[in-house]
């Protein structure tokens, strides 16, 4: 018989934690046990698991003994902290933060795109960043027949990707603007457009292009683990990329209007049938039908959907194209269990003996 795993979720309390046991709950990995990690204020909280009552443990150092799969998803910070406990008591990590995304220890998949770089891993395999992932199940396709130049992407990028507080957030905001009638610059935002940052904005009514932090290039972080991120998981650091990501009152699905220049010439109609037979890519583009992708259908979807495919007016080997997906799936979750599936679908659950990571 096959081996069945001890499969545990860090930040099981979390939107993406949530998500990811659902994703567990309907994987085909043979899952043994789970256990559910948070912080001690969420410990000996009951979340159900398959109609299993599961208590949640608080994360700590020794909490990993016996673990064969390691799902991390609370922060970047607690990642650096205990995924190399995770690993050096045998356990293989797949972590959803940006916290080892460009380590060259560690392989950044798309699973559909470079599963191939799962078969060199010293313990932990990262999930990149939401807005990454479902471009990269867009322009894999495009890139392996044409070739890619230059990517310009502007996202539009839904609340959840910020995490629960944020979601309460917007919640509270557009009630306070409808209902109590107020006016949206006056009601009072304490998270977005980044929890760590000094000023906070309303998002009710709004549209703020910072996501993450701003880097010295006046970048912010969000745009530069786009462009980090695709020249990694492409393996092409020629390949030029520039993000503007933008937060939207959107509760679920990111979208992404995405500018892309190939190296040969595209003819528009071998794009769409690139995109509509790569797996985990939908194609749904009919103008004549007013058929495009849409975030409020996207939600709750594993797929990336794919539209609005046109010719830039004046480049020759200019295309654009829309692309959603839910941002909680695909974007964190579901990647991050078709990891895990991967991984065990090519006998690479296994523990590392020369540990490469800091224990800090
Ligand atoms: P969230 O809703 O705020 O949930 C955070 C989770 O982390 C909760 O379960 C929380 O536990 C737990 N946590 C916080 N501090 C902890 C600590 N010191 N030790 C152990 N657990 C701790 O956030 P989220 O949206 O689920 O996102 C979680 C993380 O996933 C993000 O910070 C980010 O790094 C990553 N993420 C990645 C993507 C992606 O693009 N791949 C997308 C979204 C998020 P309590 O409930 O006990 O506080
Ligand atoms: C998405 O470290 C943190 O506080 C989390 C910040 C964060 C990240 C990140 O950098 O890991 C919030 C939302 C991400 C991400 O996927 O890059």
């Amino acid at each position: 018989m096959s081996k069945e795993y001890v499969v545990a979720v860090v930040g099981a309390t979390g939107a993406v934690g949530s998500r990811m046991i659902k994703m567990l709950e309907a994987s085909s990995l043979p899952i043994k046990q789970i256990r559910l990690f948070a912080t001690i204020r969420s410990a000996g909280k009951v979340l159900l698991f398959k109609d299993q009552e599961i208590i949640v443990e608080e994360t700590r150092e020794d909490s990993f003994e016996g673990i064969d799969i390691a799902l991390f998803s609370a922060g970047g910070g607690v990642s650096a902290k205990f995924a190399p406990y995770a690993v050096k008591a045998g356990a293989v990590v797949v972590d959803n933060t940006s916290n080892f995304r460009m380590n060259p220890d560690v392989p950044l998949v798309v699973p559909e795109v470079n599963a191939a770089a799962l078969e060199v891993h010293n313990g932990i395999i990262a999930c990149p960043n939401c807005s990454t992932i479902q471009m990269m199940v867009a322009l894999e396709p495009i890139r392996q027949q044409f070739g890619l130049e230059r990517i310009i992407v502007s996202t539009y990028q839904a609340v959840s990707g910020a995490g629960a507080k944020a979601i309460a957030e917007t919640e509270r905001e557009i009630r306070e603007v409808v209902n109590d009638h107020k006016d949206p610059k006056d009601v009072q935002a304490e998270i977005l457009p980044a929890g760590g940052d000094k000023k906070h904005y309303p998002i009710a009514f709004n549209a703020l292009a910072q996501i993450d932090v701003f880097t010295d290039n006046d970048y912010t972080y969000e745009e530069m683990k786009m462009t980090n991120e695709t020249k990694k998981i492409m393996e092409d650091a020629q390949l030029a990329v520039s993000a503007t990501c933008v937060r939207v009152p959107v509760i679920l699905s990111h979208s992404e209007s995405v500018y892309i220049e190939t190296k040969e010439v595209a003819p528009i109609s071998e794009v769409r049938a690139a995109i509509a037979k790569f797996p985990g890519a939908v194609l749904e583009d009919d103008p004549s039908q007013q058929i495009y992708p849409q975030a409020v259908n996207a939600a709750g979807h594993r797929e990336t959907f794919v539209g609005r495919i046109r010719k830039d007016l004046d480049v020759e080997k200019g295309i654009h194209m829309w692309v959603v997906s839910d941002n909680l799936l695909k974007g964190a979750a579901w990647n991050s269990v078709q990891i895990a599936e991967t991984l065990h679908e090519r006998g690479l659950v296994r523990a590392t003996s020369d540990l490469k990571f800091d224990l800090i």
